[in-house]
């Protein structure tokens, strides 16, 4: 079957998360993905916290999968003078290289559009172009921390703190997949490539948009009755940590299971959604609290949510977390166990739908890997393993129009 990206040749200039996961997920929907490293070295993921000696990292295998490796010194004149003919016939260019670095190389987006006005050039910076911090190399948790996440993530009473979900990496490399296939539809009615440009700090912000939300009704209001600070704490004028409440209109909370004293993740995630009400009195035991007005609508509940979740708690103790969930879900009610990484990747669901799924790989053997979260009806995307430096270089350079004369020699002068 063919994919619906194929045909489409990306020059993959990206280096770490978040460029690689933008581009992993194009090649996995059928685009020829070419990842251009360096020649001896290649991307620094490769080596960094491997867990085999001598073999790719699974930081490098968990997010170059389906891709072809190329190795290029860009820097050198011959290796520019490749470059260039891989532009002139190439669709995309997905870079996240530190800021100027591109230009700094020659390819500057002026000269990659002279090269090929079809091309569509893709950059992951950590903040936008003109920004006062434009300058700044960014890392994950750096872009958590610019983008609004950390001053809003966990306790009133710690500081300010990060998710271990890739907001700045992986999440802003989604929104430049979103902003290259835009781009590529922009061009099949124009014939006109374009620059995408994706900061991390705004995709953390777009994705904290709540947050934004949050600060313009305290600035209003002076409160926000959903956090745990309302009603018998306190709030300054910006917006607090606000712990494990839930974000929207659905207070929640995670609340402990039986073994939580030697279990760290012996807990779910419970919400009391409104109109649930009468389910979770009745699943815990507590009709009374049905139609006491006391505890009847939301607005009543507010100043003893804590009181309610204690209660819950208390319900919850002959229980673990899975059990918990089995007798809500009959209730309706929006929750879940805290799961592991462990379980995670032992999750028979996430196994048969491909969520999570076991490569191999030519000298790590097999690996488990995340799949696509994205499932069509009319697709299936099939995950290989990564590649391994350089491995494709030779078929590339052959397929440039290079004599395997010229191949050989370009090796010698580790051009690549
Ligand atoms: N041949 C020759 N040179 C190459 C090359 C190749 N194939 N590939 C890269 N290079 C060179 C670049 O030209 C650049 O050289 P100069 O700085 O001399 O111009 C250098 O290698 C790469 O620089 P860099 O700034 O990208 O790398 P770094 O390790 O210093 O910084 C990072 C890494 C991630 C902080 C920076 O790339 C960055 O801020 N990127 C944008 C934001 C981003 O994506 N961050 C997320 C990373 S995931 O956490």
């Amino acid at each position: 079957m063919s994919k619906p990206l194929e045909g489409i040749k990306i020059i993959d200039f990206t280096h770490v998360q978040a460029g690689p996961a933008c581009t992993q997920m194009l090649a996995w929907f059928g685009a020829d993905v070419i990842k251009v490293e360096r020649p001896g070295a290649g991307d620094v993921t490769r080596s960094q916290l491997r867990d085999i000696p001598g073999v790719d990292a699974l930081y490098f295998t968990m997010l170059n999968s389906n891709k072809r490796s190329l190795t290029l010194d860009t820097k050198t004149a011959e290796g520019k003078e490749i470059l260039t003919k891989l532009i002139k016939e190439s669709d995309v260019l997905v870079e996240n290289f530190g800021p100027g670095a591109l230009d700094r190389m020659g390819f500057t987006w002026e000269h990659i559009r002279e090269l090929n006005p079809g091309m569509i050039v893709a950059s992951v910076k950590g903040f936008s172009e003109g920004h006062h911090y434009e300058d700044l190399k960014v890392y994950e948790n750096v872009a958590q921390c610019a983008g609004g996440a950390a001053s809003t993530t966990g306790f009133d009473d710690g500081p300010p703190t990060v998710s271990a979900a890739a907001l700045g990496d992986s999440n802003t490399g989604m929104h430049l997949a979103i902003g290259i296939l835009t781009a590529l539809r922009a061009r099949d009615k124009t014939g006109k490539g374009q620059k995408v440009a994706v900061s991390m700090q705004d995709s953390v912000l777009n994705l904290c948009r709540v947050k934004m939300r949050d600060q313009q009704r305290l600035d209003r209001v002076g409160y926000l009755e959903e956090y745990p600070q309302y009603p018998h704490g306190s709030f300054s004028d910006v917006v607090p940590r606000g712990g494990n409440a839930g974000g929207g209109g659905q207070p929640g909370w995670v609340l402990k299971c039986k073994g939580w004293e030697t279990d760290p993740n012996a807990y779910i995630y419970f919400t009391i959604q409104g109109h649930a009400w009468a389910p979770i009195c009745r699943a815990i035991g507590k009709e009374e609290w049905i139609d006491d007005p006391a505890y009847m609508t939301a607005q009543a509940r507010q100043d003893k949510i804590f009181d309610i979740f204690a209660v819950i708690e208390d319900w919850l103790k002959d229980k673990t977390k899975f059990e918990a969930v089995d007798i809500l879900r009959k209730f309706d009610i929006p929750c879940s166990p805290v799961l592991t990484m462990k379980e995670l990747a032992n999750d028979p669901s996430l196994r048969a739908s491909g969520t999570i799924v076991e490569v191999d790989h030519k000298e790590r053997g097999k690996y488990l890997t995340v799949g696509s979260p994205i499932k069509f009806s009319d697709l299936k995307v099939d995950i290989k393993g990564s590649p391994l430096l350089g491995e494709h270089t030779d078929e590339i350079l052959e397929s440039m129009g290079y004599s395997q004369q010229q191949i050989a020699a370009l090796h010698e002068r580790r051009v690549v």
